[in-house]
């Protein structure tokens, strides 16, 4: 073997590309500076010889990548992120002095991270979940993070309770799995033992855990925090976000199919919705509530596993937040953003909820593991923005700032020599705590205001519409399914029966077992008004703003036909993408070629809210002995979607088992027909298509 060998040689065509000219702006270079001559070949004794540990490149190079990775989030690990702005609408003048919340027309910077639970890191996005909701406003007066959920209610009353809930719900601890999902058996066993979980259970089983698009989810703080103003008085308030795009959830089928279609379906909703300049918002709202307001309900607000019922306390609308840019690096910015329900402004205050009082705790402790240093706040995406930060914390891993002088201790008079003292305490403007008296006895007690765990599920579950009910119950059948134990089974249906002796019915028969006796309950529920504003069905207008319509095209399609659904579903507020049964698209009856922007196999219509299939006669017949194509139909009928279609596309339609109803739309009445059917699901027809409990 020729020892000579030149890189050109090796490198191929490729090699011109790596020997740019360059300057020391662009030149690449060393973590420490050093400029690179070669980024493509070892240093090696002669071309064939072995690598040379002197090689300080390669070893920096290879170390940095080895280095990687940081832990992920014990929970929350797998979340996409946004920059954005919040901007106040109404003043809260009256209730707090934060001044995000009182200077109307400010706009603050912010960053939003939406996640699921579960899963890890590289999970899919669409599992059964509760979604995280946490948005860090960078205010003038420090960084005020709203860490919350898409499901306003959480699982436990007591921060205690964390651990074993999080250890119950995530991959079984022998074999590791199952990845993000909490059908199996230890959750549904916590969950038996622990009826405190059974509202959010009730809300996680609902279609709010299978969103539709990180675009399309409410949000809350979930905790009840506390508003303090000028003169030093409180109020009580609940935090939400509504969505301007209304609640959308997939089908249960549906989400089990994207997540193999397209494990990152939400993420990259959300990136290519702001990409295309696409920006999501939603409205912020309070509840509002005196002291003596909350004594007068029926459950204590310092119970993060109820609602305030928006019928009763109605929300008030103060701002709107805008995601307007995606982040530029995803590490940087998205793995290492640290949310803190610490991060609090004045005028803002937390309440006595024993499970926010843990978290208090708990979040400022992980960063430590995750990020690996004190000096974490120090990191862009976490870094106060709206006004300075200085003090007197010193020193730490990665330490990124070079303070001068010798002031590192206060008080000082290093001022009176001329010498900067540093920064001082300001007693008026600070932080200040709602002077809350407090002394009791230590305790380790649940109070008794805590303990009726049915009441509210009940209310939530008899306030959801039909379709909301019977997809409720469909998927507690389906994760008991999943649960080996019996005795779990039972357990849980024991609880249910608590909630609903019809519900714990459907289950049952759902499963096909007799219904175990009911479960004693810690205290007798009661039955509340319905709140209609839990549901997600009739909630929001239907629209298609923000979603995706797929328009199916075979070669000898009629182009006029293509333009008009993409037209009006562009009108519509829609997104547009073409499918051909190969990618480089299909040539139309005219002759010319419509270039595609997926092949049929790799698009399934779980991708798409509503499709068209703008097929010829001889086209059709080829995708008769296409599963891809007849898939694409079937699941578009099975997922209650709008299919608008040629009058070629029949005998395909016939065979995926298409039946005529309202949402399936002969194209030639006019793309218009296909507009309104395509902006909803066609509920009705879902009794046709699936056997629900
Ligand atoms: Fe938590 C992360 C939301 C209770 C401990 N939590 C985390 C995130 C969200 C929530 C959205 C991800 C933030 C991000 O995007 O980085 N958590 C909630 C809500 C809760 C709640 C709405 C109930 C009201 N959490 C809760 C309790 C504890 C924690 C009771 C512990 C006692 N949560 C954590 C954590 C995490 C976290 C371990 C993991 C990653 C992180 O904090 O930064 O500290």
């Amino acid at each position: 073997m020729p020892e000579k060998s030149t890189n050109q040689d090796i490198i191929g065509q490729g090699g011109e590309l790596h020997q740019q000219a360059s300057t020391p702006e662009t030149r690449l270079t060393t973590n420490h500076g050093t400029p690179i001559s070669d980024n493509q070949n070892s240093l090696k004794a002669g071309p064939r010889g072995p690598t040379l540990l002197e090689d300080f490149i390669l070893r920096e190079k290879i170390q940095h990548f080895d280095h990687e990775r940081i832990p992920e989030r014990i929970v929350h690990a797998r979340g996409s992120a946004a920059h954005g702005v919040f901007e106040l609408t109404e003043s809260l003048e009256q209730y707090t002095t934060a001044k995000i919340l009182t200077e109307v027309g400010e706009k603050t910077e912010l960053f939003a991270r939406f996640s699921t639970v579960a899963g890890g890191a590289g999970s899919i996005d669409t599992p059964r979940d509760v979604r995280g909701f946490a948005v860090k406003f960078y205010t003038k007066e420090g960084n005020w993070d709203l860490v919350g959920n898409n499901i306003p209610v959480f699982f436990i009353q007591d921060a205690i309770k964390f651990p074993d809930l999080i250890h119950a719900v995530k991959m079984e601890a022998d074999r590791g799995y199952p990845q993000a999902a909490s059908a199996h058996d230890t959750f549904w066993d916590f969950v038996g033992l622990m009826p405190e979980t059974t509202h959010t259970v009730m809300w996680a089983m609902s279609d709010r855990a299978i969103p539709r698009s990180l675009r399309m989810m409410e949000g809350f703080g979930v905790n009840t925090f506390r508003l303090v103003n000028a003169k030093g008085e409180s109020h009580f308030v609940k935090f939400h976000w509504r969505p301007k795009l209304g609640t959308q959830a997939t089908c249960w089928d549906e989400a089990v199919k994207i997540a193999g279609a397209d494990p990152d379906f939400h993420r990259r909703d959300l990136f290519d919705a702001i990409d295309q300049g696409d920006f999501p918002q939603w409205d912020f709202a309070v509840q509002v509530l005196t002291q003596a307001e909350a004594d007068a309900l029926p459950f204590d607000i310092l119970d993060a596993t109820k609602i305030i019922p928006e019928e009763i306390h109605p929300l008030k609308v103060i701002g709107r937040m805008t995601l307007n840019r995606n982040p530029d690096n995803f590490f940087a910015e998205t793995e290492q953003a640290a949310f803190l329900p610490t991060n609090i402004v004045p005028g803002i205050d937390f309440s006595d909820d024993p499970l926010l009082q843990g978290r208090l705790f708990s979040y400022q402790d992980t960063q430590l593991s995750r990020l690996g240093t004190v000096n974490f706040h120090q990191i862009p995406i976490n870094r106060a923005k709206g006004c300075p930060f200085q003090n007197f914390q010193r020193d730490g891993h990665m330490q990124t700032q070079v303070p001068t002088g010798r002031a590192n201790y206060e008080p000082n008079s290093l001022a009176q020599a001329g010498e900067d003292g540093g920064p001082r305490a300001d007693a008026k403007g600070g932080f200040t705590s709602f002077r809350e008296p407090v002394e009791k006895e230590k305790v380790r007690l649940r109070s008794e205001t805590f303990a009726d765990h049915y009441s509210q599920p009940r209310l939530f579950f008899a306030s959801l519409a039909a379709p909301e009910q019977a997809h409720l119950a469909s998927a507690i059948v389906f994760e008991l399914s999943k649960v080996s134990l019996e005795h779990v089974r039972n357990r849980v249906m024991g609880n249910l029966r608590n909630v609903d002796e019809v519900l714990a019915k459907r289950v049952a028969d759902g499963l096909g077992v007799a219904l175990p006796k009911k479960t004693p309950a810690a205290a007798e529920p009661i039955d509340l008004k319905p709140s209609p504003a839990v549901r997600l069905i009739g909630k929001y207008p239907d629209t298609l703003k923000g979603r995706k319509v797929g328009v199916l095209v075979t070669d000898g399609a009629d182009g006029a036909v293509v333009k008009a659904v993409q037209d009006a579903a562009k009108a519509a507020g829609a997104a547009v993408e073409i499918i051909a049964p190969k990618r480089g698209g299909a040539k139309l009856k005219d002759g010319s070629t419509l270039t595609a922007d997926h092949q049929l196999a790799g698009a399934p219509s779980v991708l798409f809210d509503a499709v068209a299939l703008v097929l010829s006669a001889d086209g059709c017949q080829q995708l008769l002995t296409e599963g891809a194509a007849i898939d694409f139909a079937k699941d578009a009928f099975g997922h209650l979607k709008a299919i608008g279609h040629t009058p070629e596309a029949q005998p395909l339609l016939d065979k995926a088992g298409v039946e005529a109803d309202a949402g399936v739309i002969d194209l030639s009445q006019g793309a218009d027909a296909f507009i309104k059917p395509a902006a909803t699901r066609q509920w009705d027809r879902e009794p046709k298509v699936r056997t629900l409990a």
